[in-house]
């Protein structure tokens, strides 16, 4: 048996970072985790190949090679996946569809041959693989939902082009103990956190360490400290095996709020060397907190906890929504702007709300008849697919204004001033700093500090200078990756302004 697995194309998104990969000469920021979670899962007699159509061409030969194609995508791959099935058709090869876009958007992708909607771990996998074998494939696959991931595989990463890209993702768990309501993680992948086995992601860990990789590491949880108890026993080992391998990885993933609280758990972080922390702060109004029932941020002084954070050695980003029914249309951009420089969030993605089926604030649209489209899955692209409260063209020119003043050179650098004034970053176990970073720094130099227009240029120099002389000199390579993370934000808001 012969399978094509095919990683679609992404639109330009916040996490795409299209336009500063040259920065460290890499051709995607990230591997396709789903992708290669299957590979490593397909029977041992069967052939395979993988496109990641974000860094390689798909070309006709390679589908006549193929017996089925497979393709894994979220939303924001659509118009790529309608290319890859047009063709497949073409070509007379059977096309299975599976990822998260099958429940968002299945339905928009009627040529396809076949849809797998959840995780492989499950039973219908087997069945899936063994009538792929018999050529008696159905029409639909449904997962159990929520299936334990003790079947799921250590990766194989020669499989991929590991050095194209600028960060690995290794999944440790799933799910969210939260109900977030524009969030459909406790819908896809539920409540109660599931993880791998412990060794096989330890076995991630040191296949990639032994293949040479050394740099940044993506876990694609959903919230890596959903079972607080189980994530500190695993980060505790994971800090034990960094440093018995002298800290090669810097981790990254998304946590709660609530890490602000336990200092314990911060310290650990930094330990199993976490530097980035993905925050969902969603919005500085607690009316518009309450409305989406992320009571977790409403009792705290998020600007606090983000200090502490940062005080703990560890970078908070975050991601935020505007367009909820409470943001006040006269009020939201100045409060988000003022929020994002005060609480210094240097890496802040700003989005507008799209409703997502299986949430809260989806049924609550719904029901009242405010729907208008299925989400986009892109939240820069200035249409939320139901009609909000406050008019679209303030919504929309608010939203403007928001990157604009975010992201302009002073605006942005304004923000990294609140970021100094509380990072430590001395406490670091991992300083490592390699040929890629230098090559990133003199690049900055070149397109940003020299080429980068006046003011962006201004900016960019103050704010090396300004952590030089301070005494967070350590901080100095954070500032360069700050501004070249700036320089990409800028472009967001570019196409932002074109929308
Ligand atoms: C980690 C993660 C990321 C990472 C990495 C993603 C990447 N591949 O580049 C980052 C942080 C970069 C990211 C970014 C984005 N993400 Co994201 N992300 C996730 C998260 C938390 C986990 C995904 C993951 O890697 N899981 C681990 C792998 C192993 O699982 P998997 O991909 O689901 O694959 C399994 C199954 O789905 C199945 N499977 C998958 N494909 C196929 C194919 C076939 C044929 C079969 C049989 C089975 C199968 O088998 C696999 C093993 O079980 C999910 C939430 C979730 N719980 O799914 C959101 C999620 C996938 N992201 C989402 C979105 C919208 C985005 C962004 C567009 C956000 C934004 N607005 O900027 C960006 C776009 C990414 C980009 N590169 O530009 C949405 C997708 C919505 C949708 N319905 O399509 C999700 C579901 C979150 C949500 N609930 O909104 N994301």
């Amino acid at each position: 048996m012969r399978v094509i697995l095919v990683y679609p194309r992404f639109k330009k998104t916040y996490w795409g970072y299209q336009d500063v990969l040259f920065y460290v000469g890499k051709q995607a920021a990230f591997p396709p985790p789903g992708v290669q979670a299957l590979e490593a899962m397909l029977p041992n007699d069967w052939e395979r190949k993988i496109f990641d159509l974000n860094i390689e061409e798909l070309i006709d030969k390679d589908i006549r090679w193929a017996d089925y194609v497979w393709i894994s995508a979220m939303s924001t791959q659509r118009d790529s996946i309608k290319e890859v099935i047009a063709r497949c058709k073409k070509l007379g090869r059977p096309v299975i569809l599976g990822g998260p876009i099958v429940k968002t958007r299945g339905a928009e992708f009627p040529e396809v041959d076949c849809f797998y909607e959840g995780e492989a771990e499950a039973k219908e996998f087997v069945e899936l693989l063994s009538d792929m074998e018999k050529r008696e494939l159905k029409r639909f696959y449904r997962a159990e939902k929520f299936p334990d991931l003790n079947g799921s595989k250590a990766c194989n990463w020669n499989c991929i082009n590991i050095h194209a890209y600028s960060s690995v993702i290794i999944p440790v768990t799933k799910g969210c103990p939260y109900g977030c309501g524009f969030c459909d993680v406790a819908d896809i992948s539920g409540q109660v956190p599931r993880m791998r086995p412990e060794c096989i992601v330890f076995e991630d860990l040191n296949r990639l360490f032994d293949i040479g990789f050394r740099g940044a590491i993506l876990l694609a949880d959903d919230n890596v400290v959903g079972d607080k108890s189980r994530s500190k026993q695993f980060l505790s080992r994971l800090a034990g095996w960094q440093k018995a391998h002298g800290y090669p990885f810097e981790f990254t993933g998304e946590f709660p709020i609530t890490i602000a609280d336990d200092p314990e758990i911060m310290d650990i972080l930094v330990a199993a060397g976490f530097r980035k922390v993905f925050l969902g702060l969603e919005t500085p109004n607690k009316a518009s907190l309450l409305e989406c029932n992320k009571r977790q941020n409403v009792k705290r002084n998020m600007e606090a906890c983000v200090e502490r954070i940062r005080f703990h050695g560890l970078i908070p980003m975050s991601g935020f929504i505007v367009g909820f029914d409470n943001d006040n249309p006269e009020t939201f951009a100045d409060e988000m702007v003022q929020f994002i420089q005060n609480a210094g969030i240097v890496i802040a993605m700003v989005g507008v709300l799209q409703a997502v089926p299986g949430t809260a604030i989806y049924e609550k649209l719904q029901k009242e008849g405010r729907l208008r489209d299925l989400p986009s899955g892109n939240n820069t692209d200035c249409y939320p697919n139901f009609v909000p409260r406050m008019p679209l063209e303030k919504l929309v020119q608010g939203y403007k204004n928001i990157l604009q003043r975010i992201y302009s050179p002073k605006g942005y650098y304004i923000t990294i001033c609140s970021f100094l004034r509380t990072y430590d970053p001395s406490l670091r176990p991992n300083k490592r700093l390699g040929w890629t970073n230098f090559k990133a720094f003199m690049r900055a130099n070149l397109w940003i500090g020299l080429l980068g227009g006046p003011k962006t240029s201004y900016y960019y120099w103050k704010s090396l200078l300004k952590v030089v002389f301070s005494k967070k000199r350590q901080a100095f390579a954070d500032i360069v990756a700050f501004q070249i993370y700036g320089a990409h934000f800028r472009g967001i808001a570019k196409s932002v302004e074109k929308a």
